[in-house]
């Protein structure tokens, strides 16, 4: 219908069962031990979840030394490498781990490859979190693969003993072209067991592909240094969205960017709680655009337990929040 204002809601968007338990931890270690409760780096990387979590009395510092001695310390959900827990064990720090099990697994293959002395090439963002903590697992056998071009410039010790990992948070299509280009320069380069890159990853890209289509204009809410988030707004720009932008908040969505456009597509990175997505879609329905049909691509219902830390109640009893995630996205 020309002229018809509507909005195509992308699902799976928002939280995964990665984030939902993070957050779920500091929370839980705020209710056990009271605040204040350190956080090494962001939780997650989202700014209205930080600052959430700040109001509730968590403190977020960068490294584990602005942690006084004896206090409870957070890992955020983007992993840690073993000179950091070696960090916090030195200083006496009772540490909660909240590292996702899915980027754990790719830590265990960094271990694993680099114990069979294999030249791990490790396709990721080169300064991001969880890079950081991958390759410090292995530091003398990982080289950091940063985008397509740089896989037609690395150079390995010996072509028959190379494996590829990633990044959980990447755009699919351009891992595998930088794994396709590195392939042509080693035949012999090894896959990893199973995809590095996360369901909630690849499940977020799937909808905005199929959301974008039929879009003018994509707005992705996250924040600028989440990276699954920003990856969603250069998937759908490669897939047919007219324009894309990613916001924190819904009121920085600008009028300008609506101006002749009759479908949004609206979408969240995974640390991105609902209620941003719809405070977005209150504003949308603002300015005419009250007609909102979902678009789901897939259905999730993964729930990780608890960090092991907190699993356990201070009687010993098992927590029924044990099992927790909550919600689907
Ligand atoms: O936004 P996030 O906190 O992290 P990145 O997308 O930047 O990696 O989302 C959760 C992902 C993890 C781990
Ligand atoms: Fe885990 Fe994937 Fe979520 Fe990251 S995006 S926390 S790897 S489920």
């Amino acid at each position: 219908m020309p002229g018809h204002k509507r909005v195509l809601l992308a699902a799976p968007r928002g939280y995964c069962a990665g984030v939902d338990r993070a957050v779920v931890a500091v929370e839980k270690a705020l209710e056990r031990y009271g605040a204040p409760v350190y956080v090494r780096k962001q939780i997650v990387h989202n700014i209205h979840v930080v600052t959430e979590l700040e109001a509730q009395g968590a403190i977020f510092v960068e490294e584990v030394d602005e942690v006084p001695s004896g206090a409870h310390v957070v890992f955020s959900a983007h992993g840690v490498s073993p000179a950091v827990v070696n960090a916090a064990s030195d200083r006496g720090l009772q540490a909660i781990d909240a590292t996702c099990p899915l980027v754990t697994k790719v830590h265990r293959e960094a271990v694993r490859f680099a114990r069979d002395d294999y030249q791990i090439l490790l396709i990721g963002h080169d300064g991001h979190e969880e890079v950081e903590g991958t390759a410090g697992e292995a530091p003398d056998h990982v080289t950091i693969v940063n985008s397509p071009e740089e896989a037609d410039r690395v150079e390995v010790a010996d072509p028959n003993k190379v494996v590829w990992l990633s990044q959980t948070t990447l755009s699919v299509d351009e891992t595998m072209e930088t794994v396709r280009r590195l392939r042509t320069r080693f035949p012999q380069l090894q896959d990893p067991p199973s995809d590095d890159i996360c369901y909630a990853t690849q499940n977020r890209q799937v909808a905005i592909k199929k959301v974008a289509k039929g879009a003018d204009l994509v707005i992705v809410v996250g924040s600028a240094n989440s990276s699954n988030s920003v990856r969603l707004v250069e998937v759908a720009l490669e897939h047919g969205a007219k324009s894309a932008y990613r916001v924190d908040y819904a009121d920085e969505v600008r009028q300008e960017w609506l101006e002749g456009v009759e479908t949004v597509g609206v979408t969240s990175g995974a640390s991105v709680p609902e209620v941003l997505v719809q405070e977005v879609l209150n504003d949308l329905a603002g300015a005419g655009y009250r007609d909102v049909e979902q678009v789901r691509t897939a259905e999730e219902d993964l729930m990780f337990s608890l960090p092991k830390e907190l699993r356990q109640d201070a009687a010993g009893r098992r927590d029924e929040r044990a099992l927790g995630g909550r919600g689907r996205a």
